[in-house]
């Protein structure tokens, strides 16, 4: 059997670390999505919601935070409600801030490049998130480029995402990604999802029909010894997914509030997010949770693939 995984600053919940050495699948989540990326109590529901999504496939949940500086891979119910509860009053962790939360013995809510970090840490490969940060609109001026792309470009873990929101420069996010090395995988589809909606009219790189076979592209991009990541880009459900020209005219005018309040670097994503979700009465944010919950899904059946392969 494998040694159990040990780091100074790293606490892995028992039930993530036996599945872990034993080699059965786990699946990684988010937790600025929590904190940040959805009121309360949504954001609660979502966050327990998902990972019975996860063990509904058979994989094991790890919700991803920084607590009281400990690096926390799998959470309790009470550090989730903590996290949800405080929303804002917790520090929206990227990879630059993990030092400051750990040596400070803070609170952290992870962004998908903190949440890789940890997950690879503790030797979790797949983990299943909303959306992607990436190349914000009008980049050439700001320099407004997630740290979430070059974390693709470097750690070995594939992230399952509804594609990318159309708040960022789809197209640029995408030369950006192919720069970092980092393949996009259409789920069942060859056109990249918009989040909100099932096309943003830009394709994928590949489009791969079922979780073995987005297994064995990992197996083989890990392999050959290529330490990136990958995006396994999954289309929300149909039945939940909104028309691109009406979640776009929303976008469009949260952009614009933010660039008259002069909010900028960390602050946009999460402004934006809570802005579209006022904006469409609370509309969006049930396709929001709708596509979480499927990329759960999704994130676990390859988990499973994963480990069935060895
Ligand atoms: N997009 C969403 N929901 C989210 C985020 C992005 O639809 O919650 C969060 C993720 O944690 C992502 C982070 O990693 O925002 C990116 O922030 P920034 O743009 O500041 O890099
Ligand atoms: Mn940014």
């Amino acid at each position: 059997m494998a040694q159990p995984i040990t780091h100074t600053h790293l606490d892995i919940l028992p039930e993530v670390a036996d599945a872990l050495s034993q080699g059965r699948p786990v699946v990684a989540l988010e937790s600025t999505i929590i904190s940040h990326g959805m009121p309360w109590p949504q954001n609660a529901e979502m966050a327990n919601t998902v990972e019975e999504a996860v063990r509904a496939t058979g994989a094991i949940p790890a919700t991803i935070a920084v607590i009281a500086g400990r690096l926390k891979v799998g959470l309790t119910t009470d550090e989730i409600q903590l996290l949800a509860r405080q929303g804002d009053a917790v520090m929206k962790c990227s990879r630059r801030d993990l030092p400051y939360v750990v040596s400070q013995g803070k609170h952290g809510a992870t962004t998908v490049s903190a949440t890789m970090i940890i997950a690879h840490m503790a030797g979790i490969r797949v983990f299943a998130t909303g959306g992607i940060g990436g190349v914000h609109r009008g980049a050439s001026e700001s320099m407004d480029i997630s740290a979430d792309l070059t974390e693709l470009g470097r750690t070995p873990v594939a992230v399952v995402c509804a594609g990318v929101k159309s708040i960022l420069d789809i197209g640029l996010t995408l030369e950006y990604l192919e720069t970092q090395g980092v393949p996009v995988l259409g789920f069942q589809t060859a056109a990249l999802p918009a989040f909100y909606s099932r096309d943003s009219g830009f394709g994928v790189d590949f489009a791969i029909d079922s979780p073995a076979d987005v297994a064995r592209f990992l197996k083989a991009q890990w392999s050959m010894g290529m330490t990136g990541g990958a995006v396994i880009a999954n289309p929300v459900p149909e039945a939940d997914s909104l028309p691109r020209e009406m979640i776009d005219a929303h976008i469009s005018q949260a952009l614009t509030e933010a660039d008259a309040q002069g909010i900028k670097g960390k602050n946009i994503t999460p402004f934006l997010l809570k802005r579209v979700t006022e904006l469409t009465d609370g509309v969006s944010l049930v396709t929001n949770i709708a596509l979480v919950l499927n990329n759960a899904k999704v994130a676990g059946e390859i988990a499973v693939a994963y480990s069935a392969q060895g």
